[in-house]
C-alpha cells in the first residue's frame, strides 16, 4: 500500500481526494469556464477533457484507426529501447512527467539495466497511486515513488541516485502548451534533470490530410471526446449545454503548426453556468485545445533555447512522430 510517507511533501501535500480539494477542483473548472464564456474569442485548457469519462475516451482514441501517435510511440520505443537504455546506463531512474503511460515506461524498465527508481508526477493523487501499485507488482525490486504535484509548477524532487536520471514525457503532450509554456516546462524539466536527460516524444508536421483525419475519426470518438467538456460541465455544474446544438471542430493550423479543437455553436443560444448565463452567436466557437506538431529541428531548437543538448533522434519509417533523447544541462 503506498502511504502518504512515499508522497513527496517539498513538491507540496497532496490533498486533493479530501472534499475540500474536490471543491476546489470543481471551482477552478467553473471559473475557468465562466471565464472562457465571458471573454472573446473563448478559450479554456484542454486539461478539464480528463475526468473518469474524459480519460476512457482517450484511452479510445489511442486505440483508433487513424490515431497513429500513440502506437506509431509504442513502436519506436519497443524497436529501439535496447539503444535507449544503453543512453540511460545502469542503475538509472526514470521521472515521468504525468502517470498515464504505463504501457510506456514498462517498455523501457523492460530493457534497462538494473532500473533503479521510478518517480512518476501526476496531478491527480488517486490515478498515481493505482499506477503506481500496478507497476509494483511487476517490478518489485524496482523504488517506486509516486510525486503528486503539477508537473508545470516548479517541482522538488528528492535527491537522484547514483545512475542517470532521465526525465520522460511521451505522447507528444507537449504540444499541448503554447510554445511559450513548453519553454517554461522544459526549463523546469533541465533543473529537475541537471547532468542527466529527457526522453520527449513529439508528434511531427505531416500531411495535413493525415494530421486531419486523427482528430476527425470516422466514429466520431475524438468529437465524443470533445463533447465530453460540456457534459462534464452538465454533470459537475449543473451547466445546461445541450450537447447536439454544439459541433466538433478539428483543423490544422498551418501557420501555426497545430491541431486546433474548437466547440462550434450550431446556432445562436444562450448557455448558463453557475448562475451566470452567456449567448452564443450561430457559428461562434470555444477553443477547447491545441496539439502541436514539430520538426525534428523545431522541437530541438525549442529544447535548447531551454539548455538542453540534442542527443539522438528515434523515428518509425514514416516519420510520423520523434522520439528524442536531450541531454539535460549540469
Ligand atoms: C494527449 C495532448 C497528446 O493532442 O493528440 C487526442 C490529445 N486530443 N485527440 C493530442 C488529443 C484529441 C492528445 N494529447
Amino acid at each position: 500500500m503506498l502511504t502518504g510517507t512515499m508522497l513527496n511533501l517539498e513538491a507540496g501535500f497532496d490533498t486533493r481526494d479530501s472534499p475540500a480539494q474536490a471543491r476546489t477542483a470543481r471551482g477552478e473548472f467553473e471559473s475557468d469556464l465562466i471565464r472562457a464564456l465571458a471573454v472573446k474569442p473563448h478559450a479554456i485548457s484542454p486539461k478539464y477533457f480528463y475526468d473518469a469519462q474524459g480519460s476512457r475516451l482517450f484511452d479510445s482514441i489511442c486505440e483508433l484507426p487513424e490515431y497513429y501517435p500513440t502506437r506509431t510511440e509504442l513502436s519506436i520505443l519497443s524497436t529501439h529501447a535496447g539503444e535507449i537504455a544503453r543512453q540511460m546506463g545502469p542503475r538509472a531512474e526514470i521521472v515521468e512527467f504525468g502517470a498515464g503511460s504505463l504501457r510506456k515506461v514498462r517498455l523501457l524498465l523492460d530493457a534497462m539495466q538494473e532500473p533503479a527508481r521510478y518517480l512518476p508526477i501526476d496531478i491527480s493523487g488517486e490515478h498515481l497511486v493505482d499506477a503506481a501499485a500496478a507497476l509494483k507488482v511487476d517490478y518489485p525490486s524496482l523504488d517506486v515513488r509516486p510525486v503528486v504535484a503539477d508537473y508545470t509548477q516548479r517541482l522538488l524532487l528528492p535527491a537522484p541516485g547514483a545512475g542517470c536520471r532521465v526525465g520522460f514525457f511521451p505522447g507528444s503532450t507537449i504540444g499541448n502548451f503554447t510554445p511559450e509554456e513548453a519553454l517554461h516546462f522544459l526549463r523546469n524539466a533541465a533543473q529537475v534533470l541537471r547532468g542527466g536527460a529527457l526522453l520527449l516524444g513529439a508528434d511531427l508536421i505531416k500531411d495535413p490530410a493525415v494530421l486531419h483525419a486523427a482528430y476527425n475519426d470516422a466514429q466520431g470518438v475524438t468529437a465524443a471526446f470533445n463533447l465530453n467538456l460540456l457534459a462534464r460541465a452538465n454533470r459537475e455544474l449543473h451547466a445546461d449545454f445541450e450537447l447536439g446544438r454544439f459541433a466538433h471542430s478539428a483543423f490544422y493550423n498551418a501557420p501555426l503548426q497545430r491541431i486546433e479543437m474548437h466547440l462550434v455553436s450550431r446556432r445562436r443560444q444562450q448557455v448558463a453556468v453557475g448562475g451566470e448565463r452567456f449567448e452564443l452567436a450561430e457559428g461562434e466557437s470555444i477553443h477547447t485545445e491545441n496539439s502541436h506538431k514539430f520538426t525534428i529541428d523545431s522541437l530541438r531548437a525549442l529544447a535548447q533555447r531551454a539548455g538542453f543538448t540534442a542527443g539522438p533522434v528515434w523515428t518509425d519509417p514514416n516519420q510520423l512522430f520523434s522520439v528524442h533523447w536531450l541531454h539535460a544541462p549540469r
